[in-house]
């Protein structure tokens, strides 16, 4: 039930990070892979790294928030490898700067791409999932559609608001036999959360990596590679009866009050 053999799989921001794991952990289960990114190194190195893992990735320049690239991207997605059968919005990015102080079109960009950008990829591949009667949709929400922290007011907002367009698609679809659910990421060790963990300029150990770590009942940052397991089974038949979901893959950060200092 875990197998993903015949399907197409979709993962968009896919060239590194966690999208790659997660078009990786696909590849093995049997899907056939396509990604984008916005840049054409980004593209070019992707491209040899799936390769170096003995899969046939095809990837395309496209920037998730042009409505008439997406359309593109899947229109040829379908003449090349087949009808999407599993989309995993997964591009995404952050601005970390203090509400009061953050541009309105610095807010509107994240919210565009991590918001936006998922209603525009999932409306691109629906009408096909619905003619098909079945798909699979995976949102990468965050903590942050949960919680707030200084800094992060457009992410959050996004990522929450990603969460609700989670359960109005499932809610909407789910009689075309289409899931929509989403993970939702702790603290992930990527290029993303680099700045958050990398030692001070002194050497010594970055705060925040300090503050995570005691946060985590895991004790750890989490690895692209934890979210390959979660992913798999929210694209195959095993989740066929899981819709609306937000499954939580942080370590168990969001259960704990936090040690006592
Ligand atoms: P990352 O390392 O910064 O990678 C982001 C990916 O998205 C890159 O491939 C980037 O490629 C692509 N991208 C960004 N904007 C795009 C756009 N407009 N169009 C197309 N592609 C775009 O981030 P990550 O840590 O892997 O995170 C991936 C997802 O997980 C994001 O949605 C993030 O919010 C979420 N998440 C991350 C964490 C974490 O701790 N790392 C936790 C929870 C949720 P290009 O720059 O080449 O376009
Ligand atoms: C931050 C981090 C988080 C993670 C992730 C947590 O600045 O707090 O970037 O937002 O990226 O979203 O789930």
């Amino acid at each position: 039930m875990f197998s993903l053999e015949g399907k197409v799989a979709l993962v968009t921001g896919a060239a590194y990070g966690i999208g790659f794991a997660i078009a990786e952990a696909l590849a093995e289960a049997g899907a056939k892979i396509a990604f984008n990114c916005r840049g054409q190194a980004h593209l070019e190195r992707a491209l040899e790294d799936y390769k170096a893992r003995g899969i046939e990735a095809k990837g395309y320049i496209c920037d998730v928030t042009d409505e008439d690239a997406v359309a593109r991207m899947v229109a040829d997605i379908e003449k090349t490898l087949g009808a999407v059968d599993i989309l995993v919005n997964n591009a995404g990015i952050i601005k970390r700067i203090p509400m009061h102080e953050m541009e309105a079109s610095e807010f509107r960009e994240v919210v565009d791409i991590d918001l936006v950008a998922p209603y525009i990829v999932s409306k691109a591949v629906l009408p096909s999932m619905m003619e098909r009667r079945r798909g699979k949709i995976i949102n990468i929400c965050s903590m942050m559609s949960e919680l707030g922290r200084e800094t992060v007011s457009a992410y959050a907002s996004a990522k929450g608001g990603l969460k609700m367009l989670t359960r109005n698609i499932a809610s909407e679809y789910g009689q075309y036999n289409i899931q929509c659910n989403g993970i939702g990421p702790g603290y992930i060790a990527t290029p993303q959360t680099a700045p958050l963990r990398e030692p001070q300029p002194d050497g010594k150990r970055h705060p925040f990596d300090a503050f995570i770590v005691a946060k985590t009942p895991a004790e750890r940052w989490g690895t692209p590679d934890d979210l390959k397991g979660p992913a798999v089974f929210l694209a195959s038949e095993a989740s066929d009866f899981v819709n609306g979901h937000i499954l939580y893959v942080d370590g168990g950060i969001l259960a704990y009050i936090g040690k006592q200092p």
